[in-house]
């Protein structure tokens, strides 16, 4: 098995937190996004959107980080990561759609601004992008923060899917000055504590 991504990459990093979930190595094959490899047309001919990451499976090859972490859960032997129950199993998927549709563009317009523009030497922080990316997630955070409050991870009682895919994002939110958007909400607070500290988050992160 091949993961072709970047250790930074925060959609790399579902996909790697969930193989070390799973307990299984993948070959690391690293794309130079510095280097525009993404983009590259050899590159291109495996992921028509140039793009990371993109998974090699034994002739079976796919793209897109929430696909892929499905793929890898329904594949690989090891700890479910993926309710059997019915409402649990819901649960999992809205908030997969939660991430993908309402937090992450906001939270990472904050990083975008305050880190990675910063680091690229891309001249001052854009404000108001920065505001309405903490507008949106709050919005978000808001609605975890109830949920999580009478219950350990976002499916319910046990670990999924839905939680590895808000990790990434919430890395790096953390990282900035607005990480109080999560310290200040008790339930996300905690709930971050609980999942930022699992073993596969700390090989991933680390
Ligand atoms: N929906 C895609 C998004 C992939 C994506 O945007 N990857 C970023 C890194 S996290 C990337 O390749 N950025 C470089 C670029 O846009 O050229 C997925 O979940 O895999």
């Amino acid at each position: 098995m091949k993961v072709h991504g970047h250790p930074m990459s925060t959609c790399t990093r579902k996909v790697l937190t969930t193989l070390a979930e799973k307990g299984r190595e993948a070959q690391f094959v690293l794309v130079d996004l510095s280097k525009g490899q993404q983009k590259s047309p050899e590159y291109v001919a495996k992921h028509p959107f140039g793009v990371i990451p993109y998974l090699e499976d034994d002739g079976f090859s796919m793209y897109e980080s929430r696909a892929i972490i499905r793929y890898l859960d329904a594949k690989l032997p090891g700890p479910k990561l993926t309710p059997s129950d019915a409402p649990s199993f819901g649960r999992m998927e809205q908030w997969m759609s939660i991430e993908q549709s309402y937090f992450t563009s906001s939270a990472m317009a904050i990083v975008m601004e305050l880190m990675f523009k910063a680091m690229r030497g891309g001249g001052a922080p854009d404000m108001d992008k920065v505001n309405k990316g903490r507008d949106g997630s709050a919005r978000a955070l808001d609605v975890a923060d109830r949920a999580l409050m009478s219950q350990a991870y976002l499916a319910g009682d046990t670990f999924s899917l839905a939680d590895i895919c808000w990790m990434p994002y919430l890395q790096y939110l953390s990282a900035t000055p607005h990480g109080t958007l999560i310290t200040e909400r008790p339930h996300v607070k905690s709930w971050w504590q609980r999942i930022s500290t699992r073993p596969s988050w700390k090989k991933v992160n680390g």
